[in-house]
């Protein structure tokens, strides 16, 4: 049975006895430290402000994988990896120890109720195209037809809001 190519994008701002850094190092060696999943890149480990309701900064990283399981199955895979590393689902969505989300597959495009592929938000998010153009620059995104690293550029390029207003 053939092996499908995955994108994945880690995340992490809160300390749980090791720096957010040091939590994505350790959770890609636990993704890909068995023999179900393989590891073909990884990124730098970035450093980025936090979008949304966050307080801290994020470190930021984008691998490629290669494994035999379905989208279902690499959810089941990388949600448990966050329960494990403590991720807490009583508290408000925001400041997380660890977040782990499929950005690509090899397959194109996923839906079902709880997981789309691509990631619906990737293309907006310069903490998830900045990291994952270090590794796939020439990835087609199905839904726009657009590669990875025309999409980065596109999202670098994007106008500030007070300019983009039409003039009164
Ligand atoms: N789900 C659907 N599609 C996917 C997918 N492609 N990959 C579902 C992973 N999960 C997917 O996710 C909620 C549900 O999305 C899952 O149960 C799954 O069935 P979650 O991770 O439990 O909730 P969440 O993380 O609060 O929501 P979401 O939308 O994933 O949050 P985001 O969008 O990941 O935002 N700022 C910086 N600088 N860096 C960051 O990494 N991350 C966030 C989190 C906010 N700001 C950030 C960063
Ligand atoms: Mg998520």
């Amino acid at each position: 049975m053939g092996e499908t190519s995955y994108a994945i994008g880690l995340g992490s701002n809160r300390y749980r006895g090791r720096s957010p850094r040091a939590t994505v190092e350790a959770a890609i060696e636990a993704l890909t430290g068995t023999a179900d999943v393989a590891l073909v890149a990884r990124s730098p480990i970035v450093d980025t402000a936090p979008l949304g309701p966050g307080s801290r900064r994020y470190a930021n990283a984008a691998i490629l994988i290669e494994t035999a399981f379905s989208p279902s199955e690499l959810l089941q895979a990388t949600q448990a990896l966050e329960r494990s590393f403590g991720r807490r689902r009583t508290r408000r969505w925001g400041d997380r120890i660890l977040d782990l989300d499929i950005l690509l597959w090899s397959g194109g495009c996923w839906g079902d109720a709880g997981l789309v592929i691509p990631h619906p938000e990737f293309r907006q998010r310069s903490f998830a195209l900045g990291p994952l153009v270090a590794i796939a620059p020439a990835w087609i995104d199905p839904v726009t037809g657009l590669s990875i690293r025309q999409l980065e550029t596109r999202q670098n390029r994007a106008i500030p809001v007070d300019r983009a207003s039409p003039h009164p």
